[in-house]
């Protein structure tokens, strides 16, 4: 290799290094898309709309990075603690509003605190209103008297209201309580439904953001085929697709990561990942990147030597035709559902019952034991109505899976979609789904310097914690020191495959 290559692959690496060191902060959307989201939400209400921000003190844990609510976010893109939202729409017939018809309240600037949290934004600050794009922006001690003035004018004002057996920090009971003690004749109606059918039809910015993380996601899962064989932990990988994430500037995975091996693949949200992959294995890797907020959801099942077992092509092939199926149906005004008109679960639920069997020659729809997909967005299992019909814009996942404990067997495949005027994108396309087409990859010469763009990161290995190196031996490969004398800088491709 040309010393001109290695300065070329040392120059992309330092771009992705500066570019993961700026996405400690996310990429806001511009201040005009959520602008658009309030008003039109100012335009389905009634009433006003009060909506808080999380505080930073829902989590106690020590590794906790704040994260603001997600309806929240939507609205506003503010991302630090403590603040709230009120819209204010048209008054009722005969009644007058004279303030402004929305306000971003903040919390007291506080010195002390950011000398250890780092600055805040507060409403003395004269960029405030230009740099969240909000009309107002006050302190938060101004919210109340806001409220009690409106509650002459609305008898009734919005906001998130507690669902049955909500889990975590009790967010909306809190505010709903806080709000009852300030408009005690007010009628408190719950916005949940017009926030989640908002967020399930996509803007092109968020489009923009989710087409981010899947990208980033389908680097992890190459990543992944090209690192996988026996002898590796279920840890590992999963700490190889996380390093792709992260080293592409995505804050955190969407949710916790499944790499599950033999029997593990038939556990649906399996997480601890301690197994050892053994030869013969099938493994199930259902592993997505969050990258500004918006978060990926990709699963692909792949043979732990590289080439997939008789019985397990079998049962891939077949959850392949199922979601193939469900693909060809795809269009606006199908549905998600399990059952009842245009269920594309059902599609893929008959495709998977009308072919194969189970050791006892069972059909084998009772394996397929969760729904076939769901929205994607600010959350891995977006907001909203799950059964509403599909509308262009909206972008879900299609995963059928098939489930087998007593043969140490589940495949899932899972791909996100966009629904389109006449059909759908298949967003996640770039990424081998097919069996053939994944021992391809998973048989790709790794020595081989050919790395596109958007796989470099994929391409480039530092150097591995001790642990990894024990299970990982590699012949060093020539030609791969810095040419900068950089030692502790070195870069290394993955090994071939073929180890001797
Ligand atoms: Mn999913």
């Amino acid at each position: 290799m040309g010393r001109n290559r290695w300065h070329f692959v040392l120059l992309i690496f330092l771009i992705f290094l500066l570019i993961a060191s700026l996405g400690e902060s996310r990429q806001r959307e511009p201040n005009e898309s959520y602008a658009a989201r309030r008003q039109a939400l100012r335009a389905r209400v009634d009433g006003p709309v009060v909506l808080f921000g999380y505080t930073g003190r829902e989590d106690a844990s020590p590794s906790y990075v704040f994260q603001q609510e997600e309806n929240f976010y939507y609205l506003t893109g503010h991302n630090e603690e403590g603040a709230a939202l009120l819209l204010v729409p048209e008054p009722p017939a005969g009644r007058r509003w004279d303030g402004p018809q929305e306000i971003l309240f903040l919390p007291p600037r506080n010195t002390t605190a950011e000398r250890w949290n780092g600055p805040r934004l507060a409403a003395e600050d004269p960029d405030a209103v230009a740099r969240t794009g909000v009309a107002a922006v006050r302190p938060f001690a101004e919210l109340e008297g806001e409220l009690k003035r409106l509650a002459a004018v609305f008898p009734r004002f919005y906001t998130l209201l507690p669902r049955e057996n909500e889990a975590g920090y009790p967010h909306t009971r809190i505010w709903q309580d806080w709000l009852k003690t300030r408009l005690r004749n007010a009628h408190l109606a719950d916005l949940r439904a017009t926030l989640g059918a908002m967020r399930q039809v996509k803007m092109p910015t968020e489009l923009r953001r989710l087409e981010k993380a899947i990208e980033v996601s389908i680097d992890a899962h190459l990543a992944a085929m090209h690192m996988l064989r026996p002898g590796l932990y279920e840890y590992q990988v999963a700490a190889r697709m996380e390093y792709v994430h992260k080293l592409a500037g995505c804050e955190r995975t969407g949710y916790a990561p499944i790499v599950g091996t033999g029997f593990n693949s038939t556990v649906l949200h399996y997480n601890q990942l301690g197994r050892r992959i053994e030869t013969g294995d099938i493994v199930v890797l259902d592993v997505g990147a969050q990258c500004d907020g918006y978060v990926a959801d990709i699963t692909r099942t792949l043979p732990a030597d590289g080439t997939f077992s008789p019985r397990q092509r079998e049962i891939y092939e077949i959850v392949l035709g199922a979601q193939n199926a469900a693909l060809a149906a795809l269009k606006p005004g199908m549905r998600l559902s399990r059952s009842g008109p245009n269920s594309l679960h059902q599609i893929a639920y008959d495709y998977i019952n009308s072919h194969g069997t189970d050791r006892q020659g069972r059909t084998l729809g009772r394996y397929f034991i969760h729904g076939l997909g769901h929205h994607i967005g600010l959350n891995v299992h977006d907001a909203g109505d799950p059964s509403r019909p599909l509308e262009p814009g909206m972008v879900v996942t299609i995963e059928p899976g098939i489930y087998i404990p007593e043969e140490n067997l589940g495949v899932r495949i899972e791909d996100i979609v966009l629904i389109t005027e006449d059909g759908y994108q298949l967003l996640t396309a770039r990424l081998p789904r097919t069996a053939e087409a994944i021992e391809q990859e998973m048989a790709r010469p790794q020595a081989d310097p050919a790395c596109t763009p958007n796989e470099i990161v994929a391409c480039l290995r530092t150097p591995a914690p001790a642990s990894i190196i024990v299970v990982l031996p590699r012949a060093p490969l020539a030609g791969t020191s810095l040419p900068s004398g950089n030692s502790s800088g070195r870069l290394l491709r993955s090994e071939p495959r073929s180890e001797p």
